[in-house]
């Protein structure tokens, strides 16, 4: 892939580090594994908790009066590290027996970036969000540690994403009316673990969300994508898991039958003890919310405090916040910020984002308190008391309790 290069920090790394990080056989703590940057943005302390190939969002560094995540605060998730891709000489390849006429992964179509830009253009506020969010929470809140990133809340923004919808894409191109499955793949290295080339990261999703709501994204919030959220194209499929939305997007197969990868076999699906051995894949992300707070936030005493959050949903907007400053004693309705409409005004047109909560605390008494927020979407679902455990942390969703200090 000549189109692909390493930022020249990396080439004067020793050879081979690059490689050897990316195959996750340096630890984290080693060195040369600290010296080479998997994410290439800043992520500063204060902004961010750095995991290494991934970082999240401090929730204590969110400005309330900004609705979007600005991609220099969002969260990353790398399997490996971020390539750094040329756009010139970049290419989508799409390829497979479901388009209109079948074309094999050695002869595909391809499409520059320029061709893309002549496509009608289209804007989708989604949230954004890993389906690990929440997992140290197993652990901390309900004693059953899962294994993986011990993300907090911060695995999630609010994006408007610019780009062209796969339908429009697909409308061009011509697919068979039969056809069922894209697989989508991205240009960043092979993931390997324990030993095992999974090959690059790649997941497959039906064909009926691309034709509803799919966009091949190269910009955000008006800028284009950085390196580390997939420069030049990424796939989002708004409201799915994060894992749905490939970045460094190098193929789309189009198939008649269905496609599987270890992205939805073998990782992105429910197993454990209580789950069946043919769960489905995971894809719409549940309601969850946060506080705009550190854990332990220390709040004066004597005075009124206006405590904020937001809540989301991959299904639908929000419809209800309850919050409770007594550790789930007594509950009350937050205030809602951004309805539907409000949300619209924002300059995107299509999908949803996430919904701000206010809630004012009138002269809390000294001492140590436990906060809880419990939002319920437009289609009726709600954040339940706990989640149910499952062996790769997935989908914890439950209400999370947020220690607070009064003094
Ligand atoms: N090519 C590629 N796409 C990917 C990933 C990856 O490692 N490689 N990570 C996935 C996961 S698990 C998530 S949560 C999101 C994270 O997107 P972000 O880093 O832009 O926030 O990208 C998804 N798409
Ligand atoms: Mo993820």
């Amino acid at each position: 892939m000549p189109h692909v290069s390493r930022r020249a920090a990396v080439t004067a790394l020793p050879a081979g580090a690059a490689t050897l990080a990316g195959a996750g056989l340096l630890g984290a703590g080693s060195p040369a594994a600290a010296a080479y940057p998997a994410i290439l943005k800043p992520t500063p302390a204060d902004r961010f908790v750095d995991f290494g190939t991934n970082a999240e969002m401090r929730w204590d560094s969110v400005d309330p009066r900004r609705y979007l995540t600005r991609q220099g605060r969002l969260f990353v998730r790398n399997h490996t590290s971020t390539p750094v891709i040329d756009r010139g000489s970049w290419r989508l390849r799409v390829f497979g027996d479901g388009l209109a006429t079948a074309r094999p992964a050695t002869d595909p179509l391809t499409l520059s970036w320029r061709d893309l830009r002549r496509l009608p253009r289209t804007t989708v506020l989604s949230v954004h969000e890993c389906t690990g969010n929440g997992r140290s929470f197993f652990g901390t809140q309900q004693a059953t540690p899962a294994p993986g990133t011990q993300w907090t809340l911060g695995a999630v923004g609010t994006v408007a994403w610019e780009g062209v919808r796969l339908r429009d894409l697909f409308a061009e191109l011509g697919i068979a009316e039969d056809a069922v499955s894209v697989q989508a793949t991205g240009l960043d290295p092979s993931y390997v673990s324990g030993g095992v080339d999974y090959g690059p990261v790649r997941r497959p999703f039906p064909v009926s969300k691309a034709l509803r709501d799919a966009v091949l994204a190269w910009g955000a919030n008006g800028d284009d994508l950085l390196p580390d959220h997939g420069y030049p194209l990424r796939l989002v499929l708004p409201g799915w898991v994060g894992i749905a939305s490939i970045k460094w997007l190098g193929s789309l197969e189009v198939s008649r039958s269905v496609l599987t990868s270890p992205w939805n076999t073998k990782w992105y699906r429910m197993t454990g003890p209580s789950y069946a051995a043919d769960e489905a894949p995971l894809t719409v992300n549940p309601v969850r919310s946060a506080w705009e707070l550190s854990a332990g936030a220390r709040l004066r005493a004597g005075r009124s405090h206006t405590l904020t959050g937001r809540a989301w949903s991959g299904a639908a907007p929000i419809a209800k916040v309850q919050v409770s400053t007594d550790g789930g004693e007594t509950w009350e309705r937050a205030e809602l910020r951004d309805e539907t409409r409000a949300v619209a005004a924002t300059g995107a047109v299509r999908g949803h984002g996430w919904t701000r909560f206010s809630h004012t605390w009138d002269r809390p008494r000294r001492g140590a308190h436990v906060l809880m927020a419990r939002a319920t979407d437009a289609d009726g679902r709600r954040q339940p008391l706990t989640s149910p455990y499952n062996d790769q942390g997935y989908f914890f969703d439950a209400v999370v309790r947020h220690p607070v200090t009064v003094r």
